[in-house]
């Protein structure tokens, strides 16, 4: 990179954060206005540097803006200023995260954080993982490593037996995508039904079991999830644990949400039994604010890793113990280095730091339920332990209130459904906001629904 290109980036991060406190939330720009307002359109002949310096800042400065105290529209957020570092970084050193001989130390604070999580998640030492490209991606390594582990022959000669596949109707889209990749089918997932709070029906699993081996097919995966997308619901994983042993079924949770409440001392109990599953997936860019992506995938049985994504290239593996040479337990060849964002975070504010966050982040949800709580106007739908916090006011249609606050600039806040209600789904998962930040979030939308619908 050179000091003009340098120096740019500089001038255009500086802007952005200054824009950022100015105007917090753009107002959409309409599909229509895209190319009057933008310069997008690519041509034979390249701009002079102050042109296209000017260019790209117009583009940087009308994306929409997902770090300030005013989005609370995703599981992500904010951005933690020591992982950004990281993550700028390891764009600077361009490493490829398969070989010690490309990656160096890299693969050495790959390995140190994977194997902190696994032990900070009572897994032993047979217990490895690694990292993908997004929580979809974990899941369908998950997948993949539960439908070789129940025949080890369907690497080479492929599925030959009916398996079916079990995980609750709230859980995330990646389950139906990733049996149809898997050569499972998604008409082979069994979604079971939820009780109120939005949490597996273990009877139901149960049964639905039981019925799948009577009509002759093969179960082989449960997929429990901590931390629904909506709800923030978490499936019981105590129960659900022993019906995976009692017919020895490979138990995966995504606690692609959730997994980083392994940091914090008071709200590790959300995790509780973590250490029964055969494997789990955890994003570090939903509560720990890491840039996206940061997508983890852990499982007990390390020599399923290898069994399922190891593939020989003499090109690429020319040394160094497979440990060290991580392509050999990738779904990809090439890979970002996603690990040194953590690691700098993790570095500097040690795990009692992100512990902080995490605790924040559950006073945070606390502090938004309460207001919802004690003011008549409102109902809410989520649990007491929810990062998401799910409500309407005064009865407006959450989709309508939504667009409204976000084409008036206001607020950046989704929707959601459970069952046939619909309501805000407002996530609380950037941990450096503070009370006020939620109460403003509060003020604003009442503001606004208040002179628009009344
Ligand atoms: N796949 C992550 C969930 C995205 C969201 O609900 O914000």
């Amino acid at each position: 990179m050179n000091e003009q290109d340098l120096s740019s980036f500089l001038d255009i991060a500086k802007d952005l954060f200054e824009e950022e406190k100015n105007q917090p939330v753009l107002s959409p720009i309409g599909l229509d206005q895209l190319h009057s307002k933008l310069d997008l359109k690519l041509s034979h002949e390249g701009l002079e540097h102050e042109r296209f310096k000017d260019v790209l800042k117009s583009l940087i400065l009308n994306t929409p803006r997902t770090s300030t105290n005013r989005f609370f529209n995703q599981l992500f957020g904010g951005r933690n200023s020591k992982a950004t570092l990281g993550e700028l970084l390891s764009v600077l050193l361009n490493s490829s995260m398969y070989t010690y001989k490309i990656g160096g130390p890299m693969i050495a604070i790959e390995r140190e954080i994977i194997q902190n999580i696994c032990r900070m998640a009572g897994y032993d030492e047979s217990s490895y993982g690694t990292i993908a490209s997004g929580g979809s991606m974990t899941n369908y390594m998950a997948l993949i490593m539960a439908r070789d582990h129940f025949d080890p022959n369907i690497t080479t000669q492929g599925i030959k037996k009916n398996l079916v596949m079990y995980s609750s109707v709230e859980s995330h889209y990646s389950i139906k995508k990733n049996a149809a990749f898997s050569g499972i089918g998604a008409s082979n997932v069994r979604y079971i039904e939820t009780n109120d709070k939005g949490e597996m029906l273990c009877e139901e699993l149960e049964a639905q079991i039981k019925k799948d081996i009577e009509d002759d097919l093969h179960p082989f995966f449960i997929n429990a999830t901590i931390g629904t997308t909506v709800l923030g619901a978490v499936d019981p994983l105590a129960e659900i644990s022993e019906i995976a042993k009692r017919y020895n079924l490979w138990l995966h949770a995504d606690a692609a949400f959730y997994g980083s409440f392994l940091f914090s001392k008071k709200y590790r109990g959300v995790l509780k039994d973590l250490e029964k599953t055969d494997s789990f997936s955890m994003n570090a860019h939903k509560m720990l604010s890491t840039p996206i992506t940061c997508s983890f995938i852990f499982t007990r049985h390390k020599e399923c890793l290898y069994h399922s994504f190891d593939s020989s290239a003499d090109y690429l593996y020319q040394g160094d113990e497979d440990d060290w040479n991580p392509g050999k337990i990738s779904f990809q060849c090439g890979r970002r280095n996603d690990a040194l964002k953590l690691w700098t975070l993790w570095k500097a504010i040690g795990t009692e730091g992100i512990e902080r966050m995490v605790n924040n982040e559950c006073e945070l949800a606390r502090i938004a339920r309460n207001y919802i709580r004690n003011n008549e106007n409102y109902t809410l739908y989520s649990g007491d332990k929810s990062l998401t916090i799910c409500f309407n006011y005064r009865n407006i249609p959450a989709d309508q209130l939504c667009q409204g606050l976000h084409k008036t600039g206001e607020l950046m806040v989704g929707y959601g459904h459970f069952r046939d209600q619909q309501f805000v789904r407002m996530v609380a998962v950037n941990s450096g906001l503070q009370k006020n930040d939620m109460l403003e979030f509060f003020r604003r939308l009442e503001s606004f629904a208040d002179n628009n619908y009344f």
